[in-house]
């Protein structure tokens, strides 16, 4: 068994307030399991020279975290990667600003993580790269010598190549990916427009009958990983958070509402603005509801020195005020919008305290919350969960109620169908997805990726090491 090396933008160090976002969720399951390094920015700009790595250890698992140049940061995080590559790959090129010392700084920044990490590898490591910040790692640390298998998760969805080509560097960012000998994505619509990327630029000769990619001398396998959760945790985490203080106040509160329950990061790519002109779709056509349900939405502030998430921020405020103000009563609030972090068990027993989770992105690689939400219910009386059919979730969890995020009227109508369904059916919808989601939970999603990257080192690497005379 290999050394199991996972490389990440940022790291999120065990702290006990940590609110880790998706990636980190799943990094952090994978390495518990397996021991290993996480590699990655601790979260520290500095003026001068990075120095080496901080090393920390916790629970079997090493943290090494290095520092980056504040200037460089700026350009390679806010910029090229928060504002071309992840408004591009979430097919918003309205947000999309593209600058291309950015895209140097982006490059400098890898080549200073696979500097960083080089002295750090041993012979028998496998390296997990995780997601779009580092699409260039790869590349870089073949270029230092190294031949140990790589493989790169992209946790967010990767655009057709009609989509791709808008950017500048687009030929080398796919000529990047073909320096892994793993490359997964979170499901089968990705795969293909990451074929289609390979054909426009390769020609469709490169994708062998049994999937594989070969490019020059290089074969990579490109497949489907989809993340899952840990469902045994996520349950733990719901029952017993539901007795705990912070949500017994919470469910006091209601006095009998129905809870209606939204947890993201604020991001535009989330839907949050169409899904408040949802709720007051729902509370306009549905009038007996009112008084009836309380809307509870947390979305911890992300990216705040981003522009179009100040700009995102600014509109929910108006939104949320607009619908309370509307149609608040001296003793009912129709929104509660929560700009904060919990801890992640207290987000669980929020979930499983919800008849109606609404998960409502325009665009998710995943999405995490949803599987969530489906693993936090009570099994004898579960919620509903209403999700968008634009989230990579609703490839496996087709027994919720799939929604076109963009169609207000339809999500409000949703809502309405989730408060009134019977409790049979709802039975029925959550004990299909929780088959799902126990198929395919965070330990098969690592194991898979693990072993893929594993089968490399026992077929191409080596075929390609005894080929390179190393
Ligand atoms: P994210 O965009 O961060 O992840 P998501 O998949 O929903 O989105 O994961 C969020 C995680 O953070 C969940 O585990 C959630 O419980 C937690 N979380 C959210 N708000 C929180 C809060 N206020 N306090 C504490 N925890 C909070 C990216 C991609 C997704 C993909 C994941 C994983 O954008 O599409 O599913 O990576 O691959």
């Amino acid at each position: 068994m290999s050394r199991l090396v996972c490389v990440s933008n940022r790291i999120s160090l065990p702290r006990k307030s940590a609110a880790p976002g998706g990636l980190a969720v799943g990094i952090l399951s994978a390495l518990k399991r397996t021991g290993g390094l996480w590699f990655g920015w601790g979260g520290e700009t500095v003026e001068n020279d990075p120095g080496d790595p901080d090393i920390h250890i916790r629970d079997g698992v090493t943290y090494a975290t290095v520092d980056l140049r504040q200037r460089e940061f700026e350009q390679y995080y806010n910029g090229y990667a928060n504002e071309v590559l992840w408004p591009l790959f979430h097919y918003f090129l309205k947000g999309m600003r593209y600058n291309s010392d950015e895209r140097d700084a982006y490059e400098n920044v890898n080549r200073t993580f696979a500097s960083k990490l080089l002295p750090m590898l041993e012979p028998r490591d496998a390296i997990w790269v995780h997601d779009y910040h580092l699409i260039p790692l790869a590349r870089l640390l073949r270029e230092m010598g190294v031949k140990r298998p790589i493989g790169f998760f992209l946790h967010i969805p990767f655009p057709n190549i009609e989509m791709l080509r808008v950017l500048p560097s687009y030929a080398e960012l796919l000529h990047d990916l073909t320096s892994y000998d793993v490359v997964g994505f979170q499901t089968e619509n990705d795969l293909r427009a990451f074929h289609s990327g390979i054909e426009h630029l390769f020609g469709a000769d490169a994708i062998k009958p049994d999937g594989r990619i070969r490019v020059g001398n290089r074969t990579v396998r490109a497949d489907v990983f989809p993340i899952g959760v840990d469902v045994a945790a996520v349950q733990e985490e719901a029952i017993t958070a539901i007795n705990s203080d912070v949500v017994k106040r919470m469910t006091d509160s209601l006095v009998g509402r129905s809870l209606m329950m939204g947890v993201d990061r604020l991001d535009y790519s989330k839907g949050l603005v169409e899904r408040f002109s949802a709720y007051q779709n729902f509370l306009e056509t549905y009038p007996d509801n009112l008084g009836r349900i309380t809307y509870i939405q947390i979305a911890p502030l992300s990216r705040t020195d981003v522009r179009a998430y100040v700009e995102i921020r600014q509109s929910l405020e108006q939104a949320a005020g607009r619908t309370n103000g509307r149609f608040a009563d001296t003793d009912w609030t129709p929104i509660r919008y929560l700009n904060r972090n919990f801890p992640h068990a207290t987000l669980m027993g929020f979930l499983r305290a919800a008849k109606v989770g609404l998960v409502t992105p325009l665009r998710d690689g995943m999405n995490l919350v949803a599987k969530e939400f489906v693993a936090a219910q009570d099994p004898t009386d579960p919620g509903v969960l209403i999700l968008s059919n634009l989230a990579g979730a609703a490839c496996e969890l087709n027994s919720a109620l799939l929604v076109n995020p963009y169609d207000t009227r339809a999500v409000g109508h949703a809502i309405q169908s989730a408060l009134s369904m019977p409790l049979a059916e709802r039975r029925e919808r959550h004990a299909t997805m929780m088959q799902v989601l126990s198929r395919n939970d965070i330990a098969s999603w690592t194991r898979r990726f693990v072993d893929a990257l594993d089968q490399t080192q026992n077929s191409d690497a080596r075929v390609r090491a005894v080929g390179n005379g190393n």
